[in-house]
């Protein structure tokens, strides 16, 4: 790319998985790269980019606050736009049915108009989502599949999805990127593949769990079935929709499921643990070498569960010429190794 004709490319949500992961994308395809992060008591928050200061530019805004978009845009003029924040907990979202519409939807439309307003040549990529699917019937899910979202954050992102089309058809060149869960050594550790990597690395050390502070770590539906894909795979094809002459909405996964309970075989195979499982329902454990290290703890299931999600990435594969490059066991490897070092280093 000439260095006078930099594309400028806007992330929100930079300090988060995603975040980090793209604006290294990028960085390496010459962008000049802006960074939106929110306010917070500390600098903690900033770690998954501390390696970014200097390379791109840091800008501080609030989703929820149209006056600090306002400024964002007039500030950044960007070329591109990449809406990478929400409040992206499921769980979190029952208890937070209100905050997280506001975010998550409220926050898009809010965008949009600004762009509409600020920078109409823009062009714009929206952080949907498969959880917008629910429990639907049709399996695997495709770009044609109905949605029928069953949590709060779901009926958020589907609204925000919404949004993007209706920009769509107004003329702003606006894309809604339905991604399945994604994950690496960078991914927060309340979501389940991260905190079952962490968890059983604190394991293989004796070390006492991070939450609980005991031997054995709590989990929630281990049959809830995902697509996990890896993180690093998934910001090339968010990248690759802006690209395209027209905009449109792609499918992003991997096209295989894995239920919570193989993550959790898997990533004792990868540490050369054993594991067996006794016991049904919420008294069910998983054991190795005589001692219980899993337990259920209830607190962990939802008000409403999707059950399984398994994504069709055809016409990405066929019109963007994505395709996933990790596959699960690599991404259980990636992250199990991740995290050993981390705490071994600490221990
Ligand atoms: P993440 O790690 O939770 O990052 C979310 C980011 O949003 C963080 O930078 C967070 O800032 C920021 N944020 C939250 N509320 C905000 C607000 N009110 N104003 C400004 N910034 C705010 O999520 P991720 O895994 O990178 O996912 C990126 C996006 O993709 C999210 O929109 C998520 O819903 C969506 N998505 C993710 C997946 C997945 O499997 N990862 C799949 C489909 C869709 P703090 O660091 O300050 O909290
Ligand atoms: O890791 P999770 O919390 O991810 P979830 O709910 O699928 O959402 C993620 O993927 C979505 C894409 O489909 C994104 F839109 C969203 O932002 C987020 O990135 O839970 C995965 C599964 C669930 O079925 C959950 O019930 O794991 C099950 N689970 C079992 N025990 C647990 C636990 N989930 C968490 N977080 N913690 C547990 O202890």
């Amino acid at each position: 790319m000439d260095k006078e004709k930099k594309k400028i490319a806007l992330i929100t949500g930079i300090t988060g998985q995603d975040g980090s992961y793209l604006a290294r994308f990028l960085l390496n395809k010459g962008y000049e790269v802006w960074g939106m992060y929110r306010r917070s008591s500390g600098d903690s928050h900033l770690e998954r980019v501390e390696d970014l200061k200097g390379k791109i530019n840091f800008i501080m805004g609030e989703l929820s606050d149209y006056s600090s978009l306002y400024k964002v845009i007039k500030e950044v003029m960007p070329d591109e736009i990449y809406n990478l924040a929400a409040q992206s907990q499921v769980r979190v979202s029952f208890d937070q049915p209100l905050y997280t519409k506001e975010v998550n939807w409220f926050g898009v439309e809010r965008i949009l108009d600004l762009v509409k307003e600020i920078v109409p040549h823009a062009r714009v990529y929206q952080a949907s989502t498969s959880e917008m699917f629910g429990n639907v019937v049709q399996s695997p899910q495709n770009e044609e599949t109905p949605f029928a979202p069953v949590s709060p954050y779901g009926e958020a992102k589907l609204k925000a999805h919404e949004a993007i089309n209706r920009a769509k058809k107004e003329g702003i060149f606006a894309c809604g990127g339905v991604l399945f869960n994604h994950e690496s050594p960078k991914r927060g550790i309340e979501f389940v593949t991260r905190k079952i990597t962490e968890g059983i690395v604190r394991i293989k050390l004796g070390l006492p769990q991070r939450e609980t502070g005991k031997n054995f770590m709590e989990l929630g539906n281990l049959d809830a079935k995902r697509d996990w894909g890896f993180a690093g795979d998934y910001v090339e094809a968010m990248w690759l929709m802006l690209q395209q002459d027209k905009p449109k909405n792609y499918v992003i996964a991997t096209g295989e499921t894995h239920s919570v309970r193989e993550f959790v075989e898997e990533a004792f195979k990868t540490l050369d643990l054993p594991l067996t499982w006794e016991g049904e329902g919420i008294n069910e454990v998983g054991k190795s070498q005589g001692e219980i290290v899993i337990k259920i703890n209830p607190h962990f299931f939802r008000p409403n569960e999707i059950n399984k999600l398994i994504g069709d990435p055809s016409k990405a594969i066929n019109e963007l010429g994505w395709k996933p490059k990790t596959d699960f066991k690599e991404l259980v490897k990636i992250m199990i190794e991740s995290d050993f070092t981390k705490l071994k280093k600490d221990f």
